[in-house]
């Protein structure tokens, strides 16, 4: 548990970042939060916050100013979205190298105690995800390098500047892979969402406007594991906490296809049967990725609790009172 430490996270604004500071305020911490986006765009916020900062972490003079005199720094920002961004914006994605590479030289420069990156299942060989029903991606399954192009090597590069910091400057990193974690606070909106957020948001907007079908992205066999983010933050915990340097999985062992995921949501908002209607030529990513979690539970005695239906329930309630709530105006959670 730590406790009494000061604490930066970066990415604070973001879908994974506002969770992590709600926890880390829970054991006296102080919290330090920077995001590129005014703060009127973050997802959450937080008055015990003590210092807030919308700063562009590209510039190292930022990264140098926000990094002094903290015990850690949690890196979660990227700039980054699912299929439908990542796939259209590769250059965006891979400039995120310079928010990793700055925050690491502050960091060393400042002697802060042990940095966190958050890494992406992206970063996996794509030749070992072809097939819909494929084993768990273990660990060594990122070498030899051929991850998704853009965000994909944007991430295992900047794992590997991790591992050289710590190595030749003795900077203490820990660095998590994380697989397709969703929840609420998080984007359903606007072209950045991930495939769990998308499809609540689809069977929620179908049900409002009595429309019979949706549009789902490939033809709804790709496999994915979806981790619920109080799993993501209680993994992320314990990763930062042990003596593990190498990355590590992230994810559930709950693989299913993206059909079987709308029926769950299906089910969970009570509507019939929608129509679908697949979209082939959008973007698929890779045909089948899961989590082998058997390095997490063996050193970080940690696995999954919420399962899939329990996770798409919470996420699917919090995004039908969103857009109750704000109609069409939602650009809190739909902006990068
Ligand atoms: N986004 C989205 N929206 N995806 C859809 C939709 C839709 O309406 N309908 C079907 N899909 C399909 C996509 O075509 C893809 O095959 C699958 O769902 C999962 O899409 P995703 O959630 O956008 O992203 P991926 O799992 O392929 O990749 C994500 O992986 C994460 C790590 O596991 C990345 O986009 C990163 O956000 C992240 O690192």
């Amino acid at each position: 548990m730590i406790k009494n430490k000061k604490i930066l996270v970066v990415g604070a604004g973001g879908f994974i970042g506002g969770h992590l500071i709600n926890r880390l305020l829970q054991n006296k911490n102080i919290l330090i939060a920077a995001d590129i986006k005014p703060k009127e765009y973050w997802f959450q916020d937080f008055e015990e916050v003590k210092n807030h900062y919308s700063m562009d972490m590209k510039d190292i003079n930022n990264c140098r100013k926000v990094t002094k005199d903290v015990d850690y720094v949690f890196n979660m920002a990227c700039n980054m979205g699912g299929m439908g961004f990542i796939e259209n914006n590769k250059a965006e994605c891979m400039q995120s190298v310079l928010i990793n590479t700055n925050l690491l030289i502050s960091c060393k420069e400042n002697k802060i105690k042990k940095y966190f990156f958050s890494s992406s299942a992206c970063a996996y060989n794509k030749s070992k995800q072809q097939k819909a029903n494929i084993e768990g991606l273990k660990e060594e399954d990122a070498y030899p390098a051929d991850p998704e192009d853009g965000y994909g090597w944007e991430k295992l590069f900047s794992e590997r500047m991790c591992r050289h910091f710590m190595e030749d400057y003795k900077l203490p990193v820990r660095v998590a892979r994380y697989h397709n974690i969703y929840g609420p606070y998080g984007t359903f909106d606007g072209g950045r969402e991930k495939a769990p957020a998308a499809l609540c948001r689809k069977v929620i907007k179908a049900k409002k406007n009595n429309e019979k079908k949706i549009e789902v992205w490939g033809d709804g066999k790709q496999t994915r594991t979806f981790l619920y983010i109080d799993d993501c933050i209680e993994g992320t915990l314990r990763l930062f906490e042990s003596d593990y340097t190498e990355p590590v999985n992230i994810g559930s062992d709950e693989q299913v296809s993206i059909n079987k995921m709308i029926e769950i949501i299906e089910d969970i908002s009570g509507t019939n049967k929608l129509q679908r209607e697949y979209k082939l030529d959008k973007p698929k990513g890779v045909r089948g990725r899961s989590s082998n979690n058997d390095l997490a539970k063996k050193i970080l005695k940690w696995s999954f609790k919420i399962k899939l239906k329990a996770g798409l329930k919470k996420t699917y309630d919090w995004i039908d009172s969103e857009v109750s709530k704000h109609g069409s105006n939602l650009s809190r959670y739909t902006k990068s």
